[in-house]
């Protein structure tokens, strides 16, 4: 391809300029000073106290959610566990290629996020294994299929893949496939949030495998620094690829974490929706008056760490025994035992949820693959790029 020629851009005289571009003081480090002496006093002591959210300790009403809400909480777990079902099966027929990372059993955690936060306004940030959040956020099962087929219909047209979900549309910043890195770009996003005084906050979820990586420290402490509206996640499903948490930290109590950057911290319950719920309630609310917090949310995924892991590091024992505390199923015996709806409406919700799902699987066979000039497309903001070789 040619080299291409940047353009100057024509100069906007100044009495044209728009308020909203009007150039704005950008958030600084935190201006109070920290009470510290010199002198080493003969104790030092640490006392702190974090809330937990146990799971069957909410009622939906205590959340302020309708019975409504509580139905299409549940239609959006299934969505995620089905299309993954169904991912998996089409990975087999090879119409998936690449690496594809199963969310099943973590689908609590996108979900109760989802709807304690404002769509749209707030931003999401998160790893690879991020169907979940995509089909949470309200990404539809045909774009994200289609997106795993290399097709045109695709949220990236395809060029993203299972690991780089993305919709500006919906707040979802990717998908990323280094671990720990993308923790940094969501404190960024805060920091545009804040910047912008638009409102929104920024949510970066990752695994307890990146929890050691050093780009979420230095951005933890960034965040906190510059009194960010950000909440740091970690999505702790006890494994990385197959290591055990217990065989890589040294504090394994990954909210304990927080207090080396002086940030509230609390310990949720991932098998339960509602306890999500509450706590990202909880901290978006603190988000929006700049203050970062981190949440260490315990989860258990039940396929492999990718389709090709043999799993020899737990017991097919351990497995079961976490499988029943299904998010799912836990949800399904609220809502019957608070009588909101019939095991038959909830059979209908699973039968329009598989079908939803067979529908996305026909488009993607369906939509066309990209043509190979779109490989230079949707890649740099400015049209006129000039580095392009
Ligand atoms: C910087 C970096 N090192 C190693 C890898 C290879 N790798 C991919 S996933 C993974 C494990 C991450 O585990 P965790 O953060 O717990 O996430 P989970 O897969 O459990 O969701 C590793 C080591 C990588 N992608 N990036
Ligand atoms: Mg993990």
């Amino acid at each position: 391809m040619a080299k291409q020629t940047r353009k100057t851009p024509a100069k906007p005289a100044a009495s044209a300029k728009p308020a909203s571009t009007a150039k704005k003081a950008a958030p600084k480090p935190r201006t109070k000073e920290v009470d510290q002496e010199n002198v080493v006093p003969q104790s030092l002591s640490l006392n702190v106290e974090f809330a937990t959210y146990p799971a069957e300790t909410y009622t939906h009403g205590e959340l302020g959610l309708s019975v409504d809400d509580v139905l299409s909480m549940y239609r959006n777990m299934l969505l995620q566990r089905r299309f993954e079902e169904r991912a998996a099966q089409m990975y087999g027929k090879q119409k998936i290629a690449g690496f594809l990372h199963l969310y099943i059993g973590q689908e609590a955690i996108s979900t109760g996020t989802a709807t304690a936060i404002q769509i749209g306004k707030d931003s999401i940030i998160t790893a690879y294994r991020d169907h979940g959040h995509g089909l949470a956020l309200g990404m539809t099962a045909n774009e994200c299929m289609a997106e795993m087929f290399g097709k045109v219909g695709g949220s990236s047209h395809g060029k993203g893949g299972s690991m780089h979900f993305f919709s500006k549309e919906k707040g979802l910043f990717g998908g990323h496939g280094i671990v720990g890195a993308h923790v940094p770009v969501g404190v960024g996003i805060a920091f545009a949030h804040k910047y912008k005084e638009d409102g929104g906050v920024s949510i970066s979820f990752y695994g307890d495998g990146a929890a050691g990586q050093g780009s979420i420290h230095e951005a933890s402490n960034l965040a906190a620094l510059y009194e960010l509206p950000a909440i740091l996640v970690v999505e702790n499903n006890q494994y990385a690829m197959g290591t055990a948490v217990h065989r890589a930290f040294a504090e394994t109590e990954f909210t304990r974490h927080a207090i080396g950057y002086n940030m509230k911290a609390a310990l949720v319950d991932g098998m339960d929706v509602f306890s999500v719920c509450k706590a990202m309630q909880d901290h978006v609310a603190l988000a929006r008056e700049n203050k970062p917090s981190m949440l260490e949310i315990r989860t258990y995924r039940y396929r492999g760490h990718s389709m090709s892991d043999p799993q020899k590091y737990r017991t097919k024992e351990e497995l079961e025994s976490k499988k029943n505390q299904d998010p799912i199923i836990r949800l399904k015996a609220y809502i019957l035992e608070h009588k909101l709806t019939t095991n038959k409406a909830l059979d209908a919700i699973d039968e329009d949820v598989k079908q939803e799902v067979l529908a996305s699987v026909e488009f993607s066979e369906q939509s066309p693959v990209p043509e190979l000039k779109e490989i230079y497309e949707h890649i740099y903001a400015e049209d006129d790029y000039p580095y392009l070789a």
